[in-house]
């Protein structure tokens, strides 16, 4: 296996920049082949690492796929002599400490692929820059810790009359020769990262917010003008975004405008370019005819985030790529804060919670297992993960469950006050923490270097004697790759006691009920006093720290915990836990080649929920959802797919059956038929509604099929469609099926976000989502290979979220899969890398899946040179590397 320049970055190894750009002057002559880049730079030798008796370094400019033109230093051609093109990037040597630099370079738009650096989505010119993308659009310093006020001037024709770039828009005229010319300026020094340029034939929307002190910033959210009527909710989004950020953390926006572009190709959701936002089209537009509840909740979050990266991100940066964290592990904290003020907090745990514990869990106990802050990279588009984001933010919140809200509060005004306009480290960040509060979190340091998921193992005591209840709690990480000695961490325990009748016990004298332990020992023991009789624990209450606790819950306590529990995070991890026992003693009698016996007690527990009309609806759907197959898989060491699907199934049509007559009254009392809303009780009743829905059509009774079908013939919103059709095509007669599928697909090919719905529909499907299906999907004429969203709809789809087909036995997932990785490869790295992950966990699986996964990954790695991205998972994931 060879790849083309992999080669290790180390965190130890940072440096400071030699030089420093002031000023960055831009020009750009659009083209589609030939794009002419002119940068003028101000540099000049950075006084934090100049000596005064020493020669002057050269100065490294970065660059990737560019064709370079000329270099000028202070307005004279610079010989040949005077610089070199090396991989990766361009040297010249220097004569003076301060110069002004202008470098020309074409670059090809059309061409590039890979969605990084400039590039054309369905005719419309738009930029991706980080990480690394800047080095794709001209030669320069492409790191986070060169900050340079930037001015961009856009030359392109009248087709293209919408002209965008980061700041405020300081010039526009038309050349003669009929081309239009705008400038930009952006008045916020800014890493290059942070770049964007969008042109086009776009239309916009238009609303305005005033900020805390009374300014008036213009919002506009651009797209293609087929488009223009899905624009409310995000516009609506952003601007209960800015009035959050302004009461929740006191940070107001701070240029005169704020624009947010919709793009069809993009390879994540979306880019917090200063000022210019740039979104994959799935992540902001939405109607309630075409998106669903979770499409328009997904949208409410990522608004957020970018709108929140304008502070902690743009204003505050990271110095290097290991300090990614600190902006995405922080931004994503502020998100869901949000996102839980929006909306059902609970709810919103719950969701954070199966992500973690399904994806980042699996992370931490595979191939590319790292810290939240890495120790070292080969290619940095490889650790945009799920470890620097979601368990990063989870750091976050234990500091903020460690600290309390105020204090956190403090922390944060004086991290923003003393790094505002600079670049810098996740030790920045905990130390401002530390210093606005007295507070001591040397050991809790640990989060960001040990790699891992901790595991505790609690046991308890009671003597009625003395009235005394004690919780011992044993910390371990298990060792992961390079790292093999663990430290103890400081673990945030929240936890509360209940009594035999369910009420909450006084945990001391002050009489509170819920307390966080800090468990800081490998082995630790608290104890409470005045407890009259045995109590049952809730342990880790709202997930307060990202573990897997263990602890003998019967089946019996967890039941009372689900009814009693005040934590409503922890009533439906109860529940999951009771599904979990039951499907793991499943899974047993599956092996045994015995006969599955109906999962009685859990669907006791169901009935209990089901009856509670008290609870909220969107909690009780979660709480009858059983845990994924996935997440099945993640509690075993070797993961036997056939039982896993196998039990599923049994417990899910047992569950339906045996609680029909429930499902049904729920069903017909949420069936309201209101127009739509995304508000937050709406979108819990839809979401128990077709949860019921899902059960009763997985019964078999064909009135329920019926019932499926009058929800998708109505078609009111597409929640409810895309439940209903989905519940059709999994449980539904094949050929009725089929016309199901057709006439959605008739009624909605114009629209993009719908197609990839029904992509999604199809290649997820244990019923539909067949491998010769997915084929046959990827030749559709709605199918674009370079088009991310597609190929996540359709193959991640598959290998992804279709653990039935993907894992059939004959191993044909995992070559259909190795055969597209190979070839995204070539079109588009980060995407191939990404797509390759459901073959790194090899080692998880028993030796039959084992070997034809390994295999797999094997010839991936035989297939010829792979880009630094594929390279650096393939070989870590095989343990060349
Ligand atoms: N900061 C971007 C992610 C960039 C990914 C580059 N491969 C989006 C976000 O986290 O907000
Ligand atoms: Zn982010």
């Amino acid at each position: 296996m060879k790849d083309s320049q992999a080669r290790t970055i180390y965190l130890k190894d940072y440096q400071a920049p030699d030089y420093l750009v002031d000023r960055t002057d831009l020009t750009f002559d659009l083209d589609p082949h030939a794009t002419l880049v002119t940068s003028r730079l101000k540099v000049r030798r950075n006084p934090a690492v100049a000596r005064a008796e020493e020669t002057l370094p050269p100065l490294w400019l970065d660059g990737s796929d560019l064709e370079l033109l000329s270099v000028s230093v202070d307005g004279e051609l610079l010989p040949a002599q005077r610089y070199q093109e090396k991989p990766g990037g361009l040297a010249l040597s220097v004569d003076r400490a301060a110069f002004e630099l202008e470098v020309q370079t074409r670059i090809a738009p059309e061409a590039n692929t890979s969605l990084e650096g400039l590039y054309l989505s369905n005719g419309m010119y738009c930029t991706q820059c980080e990480a690394e993308g800047f080095r794709k659009i001209t030669f320069y310093p492409d790191r986070p810790d060169v900050m340079s006020i930037f001015t961009t001037t856009i030359v392109a024709p009248a087709t293209y009359p919408v002209l965008l770039s980061n700041g405020n828009r300081i010039d526009s005229t038309t050349t003669e020769d009929g081309r239009l010319r705008v400038t930009w300026e952006d008045p916020f020094a800014k890493p290059s990262y942070l770049f964007a340029l969008v042109a086009g034939d776009l239309q916009h929307v238009e609303d305005h917010f005033t900020t805390c002190s009374g300014r008036t910033v213009k919002l506009q959210l651009f797209t293609e003008a087929r488009n223009i009527g899905k624009c409310a909710h995000a516009m609506a989004s952003l601007k209960h975004a800015m009035r959050w950020d302004e009461e929740v953390y006191g940070r107001e926006y701070d240029l005169d405008i704020f624009m947010i572009v919709a793009v069809d190709h993009f390879n994540m959701g979306a880019m917090e370019n200063k000022g210019l936002n740039i979104f994959n089209s799935a992540c902001v537009l939405a109607s309630p005819e075409t998106a669903t509840d979770a499409a328009f909740q997904r949208i409410e979050a990522i608004v957020a985030h970018e709108y929140f990266h304008n502070w902690s991100g743009n204003r505050v940066t990271c110095r290097d790529w290991f300090q990614l964290s600190l902006k995405e592990g922080f931004t994503v904290f502020r998100d869901a804060e949000f996102s839980a003020d929006m909306n059902s907090r609970a709810v919103k745990r719950i969701e954070d919670v199966i992500l973690l514990r399904t994806s980042q869990f699996a992370e931490d106990a595979g191939p590319m297992s790292h810290p939240v802050r890495p120790d070292s990279y080969m290619e940095i588009s490889n650790f945009y993960t799920l470890t620097v984001y979601e368990k990063g933010a989870e750091v976050v919140r234990m500091i903020h469950t460690l600290l309390g809200e105020e204090a956190f509060r403090r922390g944060s005004d004086l991290y923003f006050e003393r790094h505002d306009g600079c670049a810098v480290t996740c030790e920045d960040f905990v130390v401002a923490m530390e210093d606005a509060n007295s507070a001591d979190l040397k050991q809790f340091r640990r989060w960001y270097s040990q790699a891992g998921t901790p595991v505790l193992e609690v046991t308890d005591a009671y003597s009625e004697a003395n009235g005394e209840y004690s919780l011992t709690i044993r910390q371990h990480t298990p060792a992961t790759p390079g790292q093999n000695d663990k430290l103890p961490l400081h673990i945030p325990v929240k936890i509360g006691l209940l009594d035999e009748s369910g009420s909450p016990l006084p945990l001391d004298t002050s009489g509170r009920e819920e307390m966080v332990l800090h468990l800081t020992e490998a082995e630790q023991t608290f104890t409470f006093n005045g407890i009259a009789s045995r109590p049952l624990p809730s342990l880790l209450r709202g997930f307060s720290a990202p573990v897997k606790l263990r602890y003998g819950y019967s089946s019996a306590q967890l039941q009372f915990l689900m009814r009693h529990d005040s934590d409503p995070f922890n009533r439906w991890d109860a529940c999951q836990r009771l599904a979990l026992d039951s499907l793991c003693k499943l899974q047993q009698q599956y092996r045994a080649g015995a006969a599955l016996e109906s999962p009685g007690t859990l669907i006791e527990g169901f009935a209990a929920v089901l009856d509670d009309v008290t609870l909220d609806p969107a909690l009780v759907a979660k709480m009858l959802s059983l845990p994924s197959a996935q997440e099945l898989a993640e509690q075993e060491g070797d993961i036997d797919a056939a039982a896993i699907i196998a039990v599923r199934v049994f417990a899910r049509d047992a569950i339906a059956k045996a609680l029909e007559a429930r499902f049904l009254a729920r069903y017909r009392a949420l069936d309201r038929r209101k127009p739509y809303t995304p508000a937050a009780e709406d979108i819990a009743e839809r979401s128990l509604k077709n949860t019921c829905l899902t059960y009763l059509c997985a019964a078999g009774n064909a009135d329920s099929l019926t019932l499926a079908k009058t929800q998708f013939e109505r078609g009111e919103n597409m929640t409810d469609t895309a439940a209903a059709l989905a519940a059709l095509v999994e449980f539904g007669p094949e050929e009725q099926s089929e016309n199901f599928l057709e006439a959605f697909y008739q009624q909605w090919q114009q629209d993009t976000q719908v197609v990839e719905t029904w992509f999604g529909l199809q290649s997820g499907s244990a019923k539909f989502g067949t491998l010769e299906r997915v084929q046959k999907l990827m030749s559709h004429p709605a199918f674009d290979v370079k088009n991310p969203n597609k190929v996540r709809a359709v193959v991640a789809g598959f290998a992804m979220r279709n653990f039935t087909q993907f894992h059939r036995e004959d191993g044909s997932g995992y070559n259909f899969l190795a055969d597209q990785v190979i070839a995204l490869d070539k079109l588009n790295p980060q995407i191939a890398a990404r797509l390759v992950t459901p073959l790194t966990r090899w080692r998880k699986y028993r030796a039959e899946e084992s070997g034809q996964i390994r295999a797999a990954l094997q010839r991936i790695s035989d297939s010829g040179k792979l880009s630094s991205d594929l390279y650096e998972v393939v070989s870590k994931s095989l343990g060349q590397d």
